[in-house]
């Protein structure tokens, strides 16, 4: 097993992270900066060390500082978690190059799906199903384009190679806005990624956000562990997720992940992954891979027993697949709703003081967060405080779960997103499962 890992993160996932190094013996160095140096995760490591000020470019963006940190604390390994350089093969590079090993695929691999053109084309190879479109890169010429667009059908979107997340795209309804569309597409790409290449996509109108589960050794064992519906979002930002994905059959998550399974292993994937897709009338359509473990993993914990985070420190020591895909059950039902420090009806953020703190609990209630009372939430990163986490034997089970548990959480002295979860929670069509992607949107009065 790895001797030392320094986690190269903060908040909940980074006490996530901690907890698994704990469970496998494993030494913990905490890095933070200056606004964090009461983090929970930082209180408990083996060691913790101020990396830099609280602005997150000055820390946990700061490449040589956390090497820096590595090389005095005799560090094996480093885990990124999700968010700030998780997904930087730059970073990737640099860690390896420095004699650690990084915790998630090798840098050609974080480059390849960085690069989503790229992406798509190496899992079209693979047999994994994708969205109609252009097969690369659009050119300049713009009858061709036109071409391009009239054999996909319109409506179309334009994205960008180099976005992603919902960033850099332009839905286009008929043939008379596509040029325009094109150009501006790629100059704000351009500018904004410093990549003006652009490619279409037939535009689905109303799909669900669901994505696969993957673990790979990269020794040519990979195996998934079903999907989580994502589609409960607002502006790109999720707000609630499942697992498994309502309405999805057995047969349909078998053949799914199968693919998935399968291109990890053409690909050489090590690690833990997310096929992103777009589901919409029975099919799958791949748009993009997480190269990251990610915020909602939990949920795929809870209905298959695996923890994941332990799965990605024995992959990263060079064990392989401790199981295979006969292995894997789908059992039960896990729903997770996030927890952010901002208003619930303008989502504008609440930093400050948590004066009072109640953690809910019973059977199949999971609370993963790092807050307590007097823990002062900064107002420098990311707003979510904490994932609240139910399991049921069925999705009825866990929806009532998460009724209760979220009457039983108290979070005093800042504002939070409790009430909007409450709402969601006592939805008729959240009861009735399958929402899609604009649901909460319309619901919200924004589309
Ligand atoms: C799409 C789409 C419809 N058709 N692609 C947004 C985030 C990025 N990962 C891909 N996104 C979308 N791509 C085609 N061909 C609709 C979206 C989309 C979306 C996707 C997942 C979750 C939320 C979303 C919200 C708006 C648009």
């Amino acid at each position: 097993m790895l001797d030392k890992v320094l986690i190269a993160n903060r908040g909940e996932i980074a006490l996530r992270i901690l907890r698994a190094c704990k469970e496998l013996g494993i030494k913990t160095v905490a890095v933070h900066s200056t606004a964090d140096k009461n983090l929970k995760h930082v209180l408990l490591a083996d060691e913790s060390i101020c990396i830099g000020k609280a602005s997150a470019t000055e820390s946990y963006l700061n490449i040589p500082r956390i090497i820096a940190a590595a090389e005095v604390t005799n560090s094996i390994a480093i885990h990124p978690g999700y968010g700030f350089l998780a997904e930087n093969a730059a970073f990737a590079e640099a860690v390896e190059k420095s004699g650690f090993i990084f915790i998630g695929p090798k840098a050609e691999t974080i480059n390849l799906m960085g690069d989503k053109v790229s992406a798509i084309n190496s899992m079209k190879k693979a047999g994994v199903p994708c969205v109609p479109g252009s097969d690369g890169p659009l050119s300049d010429d713009a009858e061709k384009n036109r071409a391009i667009a009239k054999r996909i059908g319109y409506p179309i979107i334009v994205k960008a190679a180099g976005g992603g997340g919902g960033r850099g795209m332009r839905v286009v309804r008929s043939e008379d806005e596509l040029v325009k569309a094109i150009e501006t597409t790629q100059a704000e790409a351009g500018a904004a990624f410093g990549n003006p290449v652009v490619y279409m996509e037939k535009f689905l109108e109303n799909p669900r956000h669901v994505e696969i589960q993957v673990l790979a050794d990269g020794q040519g064992n990979a195996i998934h562990l079903g999907e989580r519906d994502c589609s409960m979002q607002r502006r790109h930002q999720k707000v609630v997720e499942e697992a498994p994905a309502p309405g999805i059959s057995d047969q349909m998550r078998a053949k799914i992940g199968d693919r998935c399974r399968r291109a990890c292993i053409e690909i050489g994937y090590r690690g833990a992954g997310t096929f992103e897709f777009l589901y919409e009338n029975g099919e799958f359509y791949f748009i993009e891979m997480n190269t990251r473990i990610q915020v909602e993993h939990p949920v795929s914990e809870m209905i298959t027993g695996v923890d994941l985070i332990k799965e990605q420190l024995r992959i990263a020591a060079g064990q392989p697949l401790s199981i295979d895909q006969s292995q894997i059950q789908i059992r039960g039902h896990a729903i997770e709703c996030r927890i952010n420090a901002e208003d619930p009806k303008s989502f504008i953020p609440s930093p400050g003081p948590i004066d009072m703190f109640h953690a809910p609990g019973g059977l199949g209630i999971r609370w993963e967060s790092h807050i307590y009372s007097g823990y002062v939430v900064p107002p420098y990163y990311d707003s979510m405080i904490g994932k609240l986490i139910t399991y049921g034997e069925s999705r009825d089970e866990a929806i009532a779960r998460m009724r209760h548990a979220l009457d039983e959480l108290v979070v005093e002295g800042i504002k939070t997103n409790i009430p909007l979860q409450r709402d969601i929670m006592a939805d008729e069509n959240f009861f009735a499962g399958g929402t899609n992607i604009h649901y909460l949107e319309k619901k919200l009065g924004i589309a």
